[in-house]
């Protein structure tokens, strides 16, 4: 392992901070990454920051995280709830994965309960708003072997 976190986001969260308050907050994205880079530096990390609305373009900075040993805090939205596709990328590249939920997805419809993510990550925080991203930066802190 490095000394690298990848903060990802999935779909849609480029709108964080826009609308839907009462579900996600108040806080941009941009917000979050920069709160999530002085976090990571504080605990002697080198953060980067990706989001996409594209599947395949997660698939692909999950693959290289896994090559390069890189931890990965993620927040897949709701690719969380139908995406194969990113969980064989997890499991098939290593990587070392917290998924993150702003929301409480158990708290939710029920489509939203199960996620294909969980069972392939090291373990999953939700419904503890934005502050759900630092608690992952400090989960890896402690299991990645730096
Ligand atoms: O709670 C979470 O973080 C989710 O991953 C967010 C996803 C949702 O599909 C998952 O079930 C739970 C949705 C992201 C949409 O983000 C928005 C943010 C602000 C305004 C509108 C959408």
């Amino acid at each position: 392992m490095t000394d690298r976190i990848l903060i990802l986001n999935g779909p849609n969260l480029n709108l964080l901070g826009t609308r839907e308050p009462a579900t996600y907050g108040s806080e941009t994205l941009s917000d979050v990454e920069a709160t999530c880079e002085r976090l990571g530096a504080e605990l002697g990390f080198e953060v980067s920051t990706f989001q996409s609305n594209h599947e395949g373009a997660l698939v692909d900075k999950i693959q290289e995280a896994g090559r390069e040993a890189t931890g990965v805090v993620f927040n897949p939205g709701a690719y969380s709830h139908t995406s194969i596709a990113l969980r064989d990328a997890i499991s098939g590249s290593g990587a070392l994965v917290v998924e993150v939920h702003i929301s409480n997805i158990h708290a939710r419809e029920r489509f939203r309960h199960h996620s294909h993510i969980t069972p392939v990550a090291k373990g999953m925080i939700c419904g503890l708003g934005t502050e759900g991203y630092l608690l992952a930066i400090r989960a890896l802190a402690v299991h990645m072997k730096r």
